[in-house]
């Protein structure tokens, strides 16, 4: 006989108990990144949101290094060597606060010092790393153009041989803390195909322009690079980066993040809504006691702890060492779409609250629509498993 009925009600945060299955160490992070997240970012990014920016960003780079999760899933040069899941927990924890803060932490770690970290010389990766790490140096990463985003192959970012040197001319868009960052990884195209190097942004012919008018990610902030005849020396280029595959493999790391991070987003948007209804009364009753409201409660639940097993797996085959890149393209799409969903309902149930900033839903909803565009659109996640499935490349 079954004893289903009598097992203790689940806890609609966690209704698969997902949690439950991590280890001490893994929850330790966990709960270390949830105790910052809302202690400090969460009582802030209302304002930094409103006001369009992260009004100190190189103390806010501080705090991340001092909390250590700058590059925690990359080994030594200062940097924590933690498993994936731990990295894709922390993840969870920030964009349960804003998808912005995320970013901040997946630009630095999972793009600018992975690519230093994968592709660098030992004295690149002494120089930066463990700076970045300690978040007293902060990195962006310029992979896309104006003209060339979902398909950076197409970049027109130049990089040519001038005696010993190389010179870089061309212009980068839409990059995480360009204007704010000391050293840029910059993909550009040479006669040996597409290569990466590292750009301390006070060289000559580097600048950057603040993105304004953003209705979306608004507490990050987003530049346009611009690399007007960059002279670097032949130190500057990464000597292990060759060909798109290069920073491709960067992407995989970042995106991984984000597949955690969305759940998080997802987790916020949920608990705000199943609080706000069951205050919230029209007709003589909380909102909480319509069955429409329910139905809308009921997939959200489904959607946070289906997002939620799809991350913890994919992390699990991730330390593994198991993890192909189209998993990951599985859970961008999968992870995002749910996360979208959660928070369209959750601010249809905050009724006219749910247009504010006093309540997290709409800055969640909106921020989620960057989140399913960088780091590969959803079109291109789904024509990547559509390749995986099929054997045939639709993307052309
Ligand atoms: P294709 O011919 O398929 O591939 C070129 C080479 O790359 C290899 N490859 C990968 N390697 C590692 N990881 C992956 N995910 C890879 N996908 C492909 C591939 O095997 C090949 O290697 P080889 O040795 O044969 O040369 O290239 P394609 O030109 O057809 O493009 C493929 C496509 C469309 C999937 C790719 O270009 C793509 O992913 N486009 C989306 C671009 C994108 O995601 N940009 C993100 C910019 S960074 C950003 O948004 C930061 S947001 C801030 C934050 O994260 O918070
Ligand atoms: P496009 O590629 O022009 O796509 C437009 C539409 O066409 C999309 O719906 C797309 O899915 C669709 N489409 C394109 N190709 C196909 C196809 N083959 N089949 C079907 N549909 C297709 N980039 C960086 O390098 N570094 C950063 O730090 C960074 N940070 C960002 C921060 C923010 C806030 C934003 C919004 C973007 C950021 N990006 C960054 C850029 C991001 O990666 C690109 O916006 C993204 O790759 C999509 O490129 P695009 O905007 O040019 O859209």
């Amino acid at each position: 006989m079954s004893n289903a009925h009598k097992a203790t009600a689940p806890d609609p945060g966690d209704f698969l108990e997902v949690d439950g299955s991590l280890s001490a160490e893994e929850r330790d992070i966990r709960d270390t990144v949830r105790d910052f997240a809302t202690g400090e970012l969460l009582p802030n990014v209302a304002d930094w949101f409103d006001a369009g920016t992260i009004p100190d960003a190189r103390a806010l780079a501080k705090s991340f290094g001092d909390l250590g999760v700058f590059g925690m899933h990359l080994d030594g040069y200062g940097c924590a060597g933690a498993s994936a899941v731990s990295y894709g927990l922390a993840c969870r924890e920030l964009e349960a606060v804003d998808s912005g803060l995320r970013s901040f932490v997946s630009v630095q770690g999972s793009l600018a010092m992975t690519a230093i970290h994968r592709f660098g010389s030992e004295e690149q990766k002494n120089t930066w790393l463990p700076k970045m790490a300690a978040g007293e140096l902060i990195g962006c990463f310029g992979l896309t153009e104006p003209d060339s985003g979902s398909d950076p192959g197409s970049m027109r970012t130049r990089a040519r041989r001038d005696g010993s040197d190389w010179v870089l001319d061309g212009t980068k868009m839409w990059i995480t803390n360009g204007s704010i960052a000391d050293v840029a990884v910059v993909w550009a195209a040479t006669e040996d195909g597409i290569r990466g190097f590292v750009v301390p942004t006070n060289t000559p012919g580097f600048s950057a322009n603040v993105v304004h008018r953003k209705l979306s990610l608004r507490a990050s902030i987003t530049s346009e690079l611009v690399l007007d005849g960059v002279r670097l020396p032949e130190s500057a280029v990464l000597p292990g980066s060759g060909g798109l595959g290069s920073p491709l493999s960067c992407l995989n790391e970042a995106r991984y993040g984000i597949v955690w991070g969305a759940t998080g987003a997802a987790r916020a948007c949920y608990q705000a809504a199943l609080d706000y209804a069951a205050t919230r009364e029209q007709f003589g009753r909380a909102i909480s006691g319509f069955q429409l409201t329910q139905r809308k409660l009921a997939d959200m639940l489904v959607d946070v702890n289906q997002a939620g097993l799809t991350a913890l797996q994919i992390g699990r085959l991730k330390d593994a060492g198991r993890c192909h890149h189209t998993h990951v393209s599985f859970g961008k799409l999968s992870c995002v779409a749910a996360a979208q969903r959660v928070a369209g309902e959750a601010r249809s149930i905050h009724g006219a609250n749910g247009i504010t900033l006093e309540y997290p839903v709409l800055r969640h909803m909106l921020n989620l629509e960057t989140v399913a565009t960088y780091e590969g659109t959803a079109e291109i996640h789904a024509l990547s498993l559509g390749q995986a499935v099929t054997g045939v490349s639709a993307f052309r």
